[in-house]
Parts: C-alpha cells; structure tokens; sequence
C-alpha cells in the first residue's frame, strides 16, 4: 500500500509513513493491528467512541439506515431521524435547553454556536453584540471561529492574519502549584475575575456576544477546572447578558458521569456544542443544544421567513442520526453513564499512581479524562511525550500525547481490569524511559 498520497490531519505526516502504526479492526475497547495484536483504547480512539467499537446494535442501525435511507435533506424538507433524535437529546440535556441544531462535527457546531450566539443578540435589539470571548490552551475545532477563540499557539500561529480580530482571551488556569490535584483543584477560581475586571471593562459589555469555554480543557492538555471558576463564569455572564457556551464536544455523553459536564457541575450555559461521543464515533456528527430562551427570539422574529441563515448539506444526516439514536439507547441500557461514574474513583487512583516514576512533574483526572505530565527534554518540548506514546503503543495500549502529557479518556464500557492494562503499562514505559 502506497502511503504518499493521503494527507494526514494534525500529524506528523513524515514521521508516521516512515514508521506506521495501523489498525485493521477494532472491537469494544481493543483495536487489532493487520498482524493481529490487540491494542487498548485508552483514549476512545479521539475522545469519542464512548460506547466502545464496533457495538453490535449501532453498527445494525447503521447498516439497517443505509438500506432504507441513506440521504435526505433537512432544508426544507424533513425525515423523521433528526426530530427523534433530538428529542432524545433534549431529554437528557440541562432544564431549559430544548432546542438541538445538527452538524457534522465538533467545529462546525463551535461556529455554530457563534453564530447563533450574534444573531440572538441581533434579534433582540442588541446587534453591538459581537465581540467574542475565548480562553488560553482551550480547542474549539479548526474551522476560523473556532480557531480564533480557541488557544492553541499551535494551532493557531500559521493562520494568525486570518483569525478573526474580534476576540479576546482569559487566561488558562492551568498552574504548578495545583500539581497532582485529584479531581478539582482547589487554587484559581479567582482566574474568572479577569473577565468581570479586565475584559469587560475593556470592551464593554455591551459589545459582547458571548464567553466559551470547553469545561475540562481536555486536547489543551486535560485541564480541570479549579474548584468555583465555572460558577464564576456563569455569574459575571449572567450580571453582563453574555451568553455562556460550554463546548462539550469532549465532556459530553457521560465523560463525566453526568450526560453533560453542565450537570456534572450544576452550572447552566446558554449553549452546549457536543459531536463525538453522540455516535461513539461511528458516524459523524456534532451540534448545538440551545437554550429556550436563545431560541425564542428567532421563533417570535417579525414577517416570517427562515429564522436563521446557517446549515450543512449533512445537518440531520439519516445515518448520523441513526447511529446517534442507537448509541444513546446503549448508553441507557447499558447504564454507561453510572459506570463512568463509578469508575471515576479507581480511574483517579491509576492515573495518580504514576506519580513519583521519572520525569512525572504532574497527574491530572476529572471523571474518565486524565493526563500524566512529563517534564520536556531540554531543547525538545514534546519529544518524551511523543515516545511514550510510541513505546506504549508497541507494549499495546493507546494513549494520545498532548504535548509532553499523555491523556487518558477511556470508553466508558471500561472495566477495572482495562484500567490496570492503562496504568501498568504506562508505568512500565515511564520507567524505562530517558
Ligand atoms: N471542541 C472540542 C472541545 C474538541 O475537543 C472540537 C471542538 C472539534 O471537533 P471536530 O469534530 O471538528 O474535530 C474538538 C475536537 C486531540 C484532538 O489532539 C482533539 C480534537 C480534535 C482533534 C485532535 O486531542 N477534539
């Protein structure tokens, strides 16, 4: 097999094809490789197979879908997957959020969000509403206004004339002194008061639409919120009219041990993007959940018309929303939510059991999202990162390198003893590594 011409997203296309690593099959939470080694998935492939690979009842909705209608528009024109489907997601989203609009991933649903965010704000008589409020080390897909509030240096710095100059950032609360916190950590909820005394003023909030935050910042580098920062960020929103987005492409579908991180923290936003884990991967898909309150302008505008000028070719798709109806139904019977949740605690004692093996400067873990942190080789930002990776990839297990970090996001159909393949191995790798 030729490898030159596909062009691999976000990796290092010359180091890969000069050493591959593929995988042929996969099953529940194991790939195989084309010479038949298993590896575990400790990172739900990208966040997202949430419910394990290839479970029979989603792969049947699939097939079953693709026999009997395999496109239909939503503009329009109507089938009835998408309504199914998003009355099962208002019923598990916050109190209040009853609206769903679909895309195809996680980044068209961010600038989703955005838009709905200024023209909400544009139809209640309050168009200097534009201005848009990100954070440092947060991911909010590629797309440019994801980019733009989005905090990834990297991702970012080759695009820097295009982003979009209507966005200012808070600062990430990621700290050293919080090192090795279990759960929460107790230091920085004090961060969100730049937004109520440095950005606000600056702007005024009169000119901004709304604040976006992904709840754990989880491809920046699994950072947890500190204890009460979220609450803070929904108060100083509230007291300034600023819509709140919570970008749960990551922390959605029982991450947390809650369907949203908005419930796991008991906070309400005015907007939650999700994608991923909505089919477990199987299919593309993402969207926005949309409070009643965002909503209702668009319904009570005057004269008619279409309501709101946005969507894609695949907003609705029927395979997508087949996948996505059958995921949910294995999530609830299954209870895999609960599980993510009673898993949580031994999740934590093996992510903070790496603690004290070479290079380790920190443990991080909020629900089943985690990352042990390794000290960069001087000269080399990222390297030991990437070789831990390597090297625990050739001992079989999967966990994706974020910089110097390895992150940990297993399926939620984990069982203790997958945990212990995670954390022993990793703990192998990290003490024979230089
Ligand atoms: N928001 C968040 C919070 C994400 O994690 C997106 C938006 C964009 O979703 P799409 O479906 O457009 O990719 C994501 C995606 C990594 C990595 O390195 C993480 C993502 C994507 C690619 C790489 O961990 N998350």
């Amino acid at each position: 097999m030729k490898l030159d011409n596909y062009w691999m997203p976000f990796t290092d296309n010359r180091r890969f094809k000069a050493r591959p690593r593929l995988v042929a099959s996969a099953k529940d939470m194991y790939y195989v490789t084309p010479e038949g080694k298993q590896v575990l998935d400790g990172l739900a492939t990208l966040w997202c197979v949430n419910a394990g690979h290839c479970r029979p009842r989603i792969v049947e909705a699939i097939r079953a879908q693709a026999g009997s209608l395999d496109f239909a528009s939503s503009f329009s024109l109507g089938h009835p997957l998408p309504f199914r489907l998003a009355e099962r997601i208002a019923a598990l989203a916050p109190r209040g959020m009853g609206r769903v609009f679909f895309t195809t991933s996680g980044s068209e649903a961010v600038d989703t969000a955005l838009k709905i965010a200024v023209a909400h704000h544009r139809l209640r008589g309050e168009g200097t509403r534009t201005r848009f409020i990100g954070r440092e080390r947060s991911y909010h897909g590629v797309n440019i206004g994801g980019m733009s509030v989005g905090g990834v240096s990297s991702n970012r710095k080759a695009y820097a004339g295009t982003l979009l100059t209507n966005v200012d950032h808070m600062r990430h609360t990621h700290s050293e002194g919080n090192a090795f916190s279990k759960g929460q950590p107790a230091q920085g909820a004090d961060l969100a008061e730049e937004l109520e005394s440095r950005i606000v003023p600056l702007h005024d909030a009169s000119n901004i639409a709304a604040v976006i935050v992904d709840p754990v910042a989880a491809s920046g580098g699994v950072l947890v919120p500190p204890r009460g920062y979220l609450e803070r960020l929904r108060e100083i929103c509230t007291r300034h009219g600023i819509l709140l987005i919570f970008d749960e492409v990551i922390t959605g579908w029982g991450r947390l041990g809650a369907p949203f991180a908005a419930q796991r923290f008991g906070i309400a936003p005015d907007l939650i993007t999700f994608a991923k884990g909505i089919t477990s991967g199987a299919v593309p898909l993402g969207g926005v959940i949309v409070s009643d309150a965002v909503y209702e302008p668009f319904m009570a505008a005057q004269g008619g018309g279409i309501e709101f000028f946005h969507g894609y070719t695949y907003s609705g798709h029927p395979l997508a929303c087949a996948a996505g109806i059958a995921t949910l139904d294995v999530y609830e019977e299954e209870k895999l939510f609960e599980n993510s949740r009673n898993l949580a605690g031994y999740f934590e004692q093996g992510v903070h059991s790496l603690k004290g093996l070479p290079n380790v400067i920190d443990c991080r873990n909020l629900g089943l999202i985690g990352a042990v942190e390794l000290a960069p080789r001087r000269g080399s930002p990222g390297e030991r990162g990437y070789e831990a990776f390597e090297k625990c990839w050739d001992k079989g297990v999967y966990a994706r390198p974020v910089g110097d970090a390895l992150a940990f996001c297993p399926p939620l159909i984990a069982e203790k003893k997958h945990l212990d393949q995670l954390f022993g191995t990793v703990a192998d790798v990290l003490r024979t590594l230089t």
